[in-house]
């Protein structure tokens, strides 16, 4: 049976002693239940901090919590109250939460703080690799382990490593103020695949990547430089069943033994029974913009006095990270301010507000969600939002209204409810209105198409569906390798290079031989590749051709002192043994175009800065790799459609280099100016190694004899792929020293 890993910073278990005796009592939480619901599949473990304070524990007792624990297919990490205060409490609460919730001014940077994190990933890491065997996948939870991917991926590249994040990915803007924001990028990068809640976090984390890495993607790949990793979205869902079925049976219950929650606060407060309840539920986190309901609340009550002594607000709050000053603040500033208003709008019959600082039972939860006639969820910032969800399954006869912000992930999904703005108080105070005169009917009417979306995606089915997207990496992943040069391969092409008399090789120039991806400077030819380009081509029987879209003036001054064969811009031009640059086409080749064209592109160079045109003879490029990633990319979309509509019928052809995008006559291409040499030769060697798009028209036309190559891991006609330029001089030094070798034998 096939092995899954699970890793989250808290076991789905909590650890009780109960008169001197130890109990480990399985947690019903949403993601325990999702997790189970895929773990019948696999054998694994559960692998986490036990809450537990390791120093406080005798040998005994640890080794009893740890068979505990293995017999709910957990493992511990135990950890420090050092560890505890500056991982969990600082890094991952002062620093990653506040930040990726878009609170800026509470983040805190601290390098003790961070060192901590470290060194906690790292010990989850040597827990983790202990159990690793071949095959195994591993699948990573949430913010606190942002490291993880990369530490298991190091040590086991053979591993496929799954991340989900539970809580937003902020945009580009936010995240780059960390200090450590590579760091953090790259330990996630060492998943396979990377979930989260919303195509909006997604979105911002490719864009981080690409923009303070460097690495293309290409939709939701990521081009790392020896694997594929993918970016998904996976709206996290609730177990509805359970929800909605222990709702229908309470109200059954209720019905039968006429008491319920609502009754009882009937009859302790005195309420009349057509009193309204607007229900709010959360952790006490800042996050979940409790003060902004509190306010609005306020502001209903003032906008629309009638509803005075008719509608209360029942708040319920989870204690959270009460170690951390800002929860500390806030606790206060919420005490207050529900005395505040409270005082101001009490009757004797009735209290605006119920608050309630305290975590409560499941059935009871069940029950004001099912009795309190809306739901009022305010986030400020929310990854998912849970509780939404719950509250809209849990009705157990449809009706009721979900007030939602539109900044909870979850909104994405609950488009039936009344979405508001947070920060908006006169929007939501019209919103409670809206909702208490809400018809039946159309409560029932909403409620029924989120019922049956949050019943269709489920709990289950996101964990299911996380699983089904590991095993699709996997074999996209396999799609891209399967081409990767195997050391079988290398010796067949070594013996045919040592075998043949007359080989030819064309070598494509950037990102080929040279790197040029990030530093354009690092373009010209250095003295390594001069000494390479020398010996191969000296080697006897061979001939070399260097085949680029360059302008063939730059070219000259590069390689115009060598006896290389060169072939510029794309085909038009040829250069062979040091003799003059000859056109290979005919001298009528049109290029009237470039008039009509020219101001076309300079129009995107003058919106796009660090971007240029490069006019050629035969064709004309508009380069985009200095400017900001994603508004390059986004103009090189625009450009090619522009360009494709004023080009029609003209014979021209746009081609899509490495951030270039080229516009040429369409019958130059490297594919017939390689045949061009081809043919005056009886080679019995062809080999073609190249990077990008104008390439695949040489792969296509020397055909399945010769030997292709391309550079990357990107879909191609070639038959072998390489990673990079580096394993390309790699590569033709083993060929030169093979010869070498072989020469040396002969004559000794
Ligand atoms: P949280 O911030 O904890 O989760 P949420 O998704 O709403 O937020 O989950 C809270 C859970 O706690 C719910 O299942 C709810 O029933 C329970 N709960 C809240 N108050 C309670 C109370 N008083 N008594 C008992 N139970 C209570 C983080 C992210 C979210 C994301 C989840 C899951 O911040 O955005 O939705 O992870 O990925």
């Amino acid at each position: 049976m096939e092995r899954l890993i699970i890793v989250s910073n808290r076991l789905p278990v909590k650890i009780k002693f109960e008169n001197d005796d130890i109990k480990v009592i399985p947690s019903e939480g949403g993601l325990a239940t999702g997790i189970k619901s895929v773990y019948k599949n696999y054998d694994g473990k559960w692998i986490g901090w036990a809450g537990i304070d390791p120093e406080t524990l005798s040998k005994k007792d640890k080794n009893k919590i740890n068979d505990y624990l293995a017999e709910e297919r957990c493992k511990p990490v135990y950890l420090s109250n050092e560890d505890i205060d500056n991982y969990y409490y600082g890094f991952s609460n002062r620093t990653i939460w506040p930040l990726f919730h878009y609170f800026n001014q509470y983040t805190h940077y601290n390098e003790t703080y961070w060192e901590s994190y470290k060194y906690v990933n790292n010990l989850f890491a040597e827990e983790v690799i202990k159990e690793l065997q071949p095959g195994d996948k591993v699948w990573i939870q949430d913010y606190h382990l942002l490291l993880l991917p990369n530490l298991i991926k190091q040590a086991r590249p053979d591993v496929d490593v799954g991340f989900f994040l539970h809580i937003p990915f902020p945009s580009y803007e936010l995240f780059r103020v960390l200090p450590w924001r590579e760091e953090i990028l790259r330990g996630m990068l060492g998943a396979d695949l990377l979930g989260f809640h919303d195509y909006d976090y997604e979105r911002h984390y490719l864009s981080c990547v690409r923009r303070l890495l460097g690495y293309d993607t290409l939709f939701n790949e990521i081009h790392l430089e020896n694997r594929i990793a993918i970016t998904d979205a996976f709206p996290m869902g609730i177990d509805y069943d359970k929800f909605h079925n222990m709702a229908v049976e309470s109200r059954q219950k209720s019905v039968k033994d006429k008491s319920s929650i609502r009754q009882e606060i009937e009859k302790n407060y005195l309420l009349t029974p057509d009193l309204k309840l607007i229900l709010s539920i959360d952790r006490l986190d800042y996050s979940k913009g409790i003060a902004h309901r509190l306010y609005a609340f306020e502001r209903f009550l003032e906008n629309y006095p009638d509803y005075r002594e008719k509608v209360s607000l029942l708040m319920l709050a989870v204690p959270s990270r009460i170690n951390v000053e800002q929860y500390q603040i806030m606790k206060s500033e919420v005490d207050e301010l529900v005395g505040r208003i409270n005082g101001k709008y009490s009757s004797i019959n009735w209290t605006p507000i119920w608050y309630f600082y305290r975590s409560l039972p499941f059935h009871e939860l069940i029950e004001l969600y099912n009795s309190c006639d809306i739901g009022l969820i305010t986030p400020v910032r929310d990854g998912m939002n849970l509780v939404a969800k719950e509250y809209v399954a849990a009705r157990s006869d449809g009706s009721g209204v979900l007030i939602l912000s539109e900044m909870a992930g979850a909104a994405k999904e609950l488009s039936e409810s009344i979405l508001i703005n947070p920060n908006n108080m006169n929007e939501i105070a019209s919103a409670i209105e809206h909702a208490l005169n809400m018809p039946r009917e159309e409560q029932q009417e909403r409620n029924k198409f989120m019922q049956e979306r949050i019943k269709r995606y489920d709990i289950k089915k996101w964990a299911s569906d996380f699983m089904k997207g590991m095993a699709n990496v996997k074999s996209l992943q396999e799609k891209y390798l399967g081409k990767k040069l195997t050391n079988h391969d290398r010796n067949t092409i070594y013996n045919k290079y040592l075998n043949a008399d007359k080989r030819i090789l064309f070598l494509d120039y950037d990102g080929t031989l040279v790197n040029y991806e990030r530093k354009p400077q690092h373009a010209k030819p250095d003295n390594d590749l001069y000494s390479l380009l020398d010996k191969l081509s000296q080697q006897e029987g061979n001939e070399i051709v260097i085949i680029s879209s360059r302008d063939k003036d730059i070219f000259e001054r590069w390689f115009g002192h060598t006896q290389y064969n060169l072939i510029a811009e794309h085909g038009m031009w040829i250069k062979e043994n040091g003799n003059d640059w000859a056109k290979l086409e005919e001298d009528d080749v049109n290029t009237e175009w470039k008039k009509f064209i020219k101001p076309a592109i300079q129009f995107y160079v003058d919106r796009t800065p660090g971007s240029f045109l490069e006019e050629k003879t035969f064709s004309m490029a508009w380069h985009y790799r200095k400017t900001d990633p994603d508004l390059g990319q986004q103009r090189a979309i625009d450009l090619k459609e522009e360009l494709a509509s004023q080009s029609a019928n003209l014979g021209l052809e746009i081609v899509e280099g490495n951030k270039v995008i080229e516009i040429k006559n369409s019958d130059i291409n490297k594919g017939k100016a390689a045949n061009h040499k081809i043919k005056k030769g009886n080679y019995d060697f062809v080999m073609a190694i190249g990077d990008d798009w104008t390439d695949e028209d040489l792969f296509g036309e020397l055909g399945q004899d010769a030997i292709t190559m391309k550079v990357g891991l990107k879909n191609t006609r070639a038959r072998y792929s390489l990673e990079s330029f580096q394993e390309v001089r790699n590569l033709l030094k083993e060929l030169i020293a093979t010869y070498e070798n072989k020469y040396d034998t002969v004559n000794h």
